[in-house]
């Protein structure tokens, strides 16, 4: 197998049940494997709420160390929409042409510094600094401010060795607290401000939903973005002719793009708590309990994908739930589409290949299921065109 391939855990449970079951610090998930039952669960978010305690949703449960709600990730409909409609106009930016240059500008410059013959360890050296760097656009901030986040390493609230890390998310809230604070005295171009001068239903935001959306902002976009483009180097570095094809066929590139977030599924799955009693693929979900929409398994979900398990570059129909399903789709994705792209048109132009040295690949454990989301490190080295 290629080290590059990524795996597909679900797929007999999934196909002889629909549902995997798994347990979590004493809150046990029923995971949703097919694709038309996860849609349906998205969808029924009076059944399958996101407005539960704050964190409960996420898996690994964040509710030990999260008392602050992410905003609009878990708040419900009506309210959800009217979040949903500030923020929208702002995490569209990305689309903006001014935005695409700075990006392709930063993008370059990081590809450029790889291309000396030297190993590079992709996880912590290139996409963590890619990641933290194209941050500074969608925030709107000095780009000098990535340097801090970098410092951080790849996940906020988590940490080598550690599943959840409540001492590295005071790191981050004390430093939102502080960065709101900041805008607060000396108003600017930034989300902190936009959202400072902001009204929802009549209101003011307060500076604990402000504190709700820059944290969302920061973790649901980190480890994701890093997992995509890592994976992305890895694929290229197995498939030399994957690289050729998409210099050579621009017009696929965006179908690529699509076609890497279904494979990789950056983000294996996402939670809800039932409000009732009732009842997925006849099993049983009490009221107050948990399932989790699983896009990594409905990704691969054979009655809807001709040959999942492969990559097809300019895959034709591809419904996938990489982004999520449904009003809670991925706020940053726009953002994240245009990082995938830039990096694929800055390869193409900059790199003719890519070699694999080694690996230490990223698997995530739930209980019998053992996925690999990426690589905790990854030494690879890029030959210049
Ligand atoms: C949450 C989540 C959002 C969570 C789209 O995902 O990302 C996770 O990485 C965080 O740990 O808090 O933001």
């Amino acid at each position: 197998m290629k080290h590059s391939a990524i795996n597909d855990p679900f797929e007999q449970a999934r196909i002889e049940q629909g549902y995997g079951e798994i347990s979590d610090q004493d809150d046990p998930v029923t995971m949703m494997l097919r694709l038309k039952d996860v849609r349906k669960c998205a969808l029924n978010w009076q059944t399958f709420q996101s407005g539960a305690v704050p964190g409960r949703i996420v898996v690994p449960s964040e509710v030990s160390i999260r008392s602050t709600r992410q905003i609009p990730f878990e708040v419900d409909p009506p309210l959800h929409k009217d979040y949903r409609e500030l923020l929208e106009p702002w995490f569209k930016r990305p689309l903006q042409s001014e935005y695409q240059q700075q990006l392709d500008q930063q993008i370059s410059v990081l590809v450029e510094s790889v291309l000396n013959g030297d190993p590079v360890e992709v996880i912590e050296d290139f996409a963590l600094v890619l990641q933290s760097r194209a941050l500074t656009l969608l925030l709107n901030i000095p780009f000098a401010e990535s340097e801090l986040w970098i410092s951080w390493g790849t996940h906020v609230f988590r940490s080598e060795g550690q599943a959840l890390d409540g001492d590295k998310a005071n790191i981050l809230y004390d430093y939102i607290d502080a960065q709101i604070d900041k805008a607060l005295a000396k108003p600017g171009d930034d989300l902190y401000s936009m959202l400072l001068a902001s009204e929802v239903n009549g209101k003011k935001l307060s500076k604990e939903e402000i504190k709700g959306v820059i944290i969302l902002t920061f973790s649901g976009g980190r480890d994701t973005v890093i997992n995509a483009v890592s994976n992305t180097i890895a694929y290229f570095s197995d498939h030399p002719e994957s690289l050729q094809r998409l210099r050579d066929e621009p017009q696929i590139r965006n179908r690529a793009i699509e076609e890497f977030v279904r494979y990789f599924s950056p983000l294996t799955h996402m939670g809800r708590v039932a409000t009732e009693d009732t009842q997925v693929c006849e099993h049983a979900i009490k009221a107050d309990s948990r399932i989790s929409l699983c896009w990594a398994s409905a990704n691969r979900d054979a009655t809807v994908f001709e040959n999942p398990n492969e990559v097809v570059l300019d895959r034709k129909m591809n419904p996938h739930v990489g982004f999520g399903f449904s009003h809670h789709n991925c706020l940053g994705a726009t953002h994240a589409r245009q990082i995938l792209s830039t990096l694929i048109n800055v390869l193409c132009d900059k790199v003719q290949s890519i070699d694999f040295i080694d690996g230490e690949e990223n698997i995530e454990h739930w209980d019998e299921f053992k996925r690999k989301v990426g690589y905790h490190r990854l030494n690879v080295r890029f030959n210049p065109q």
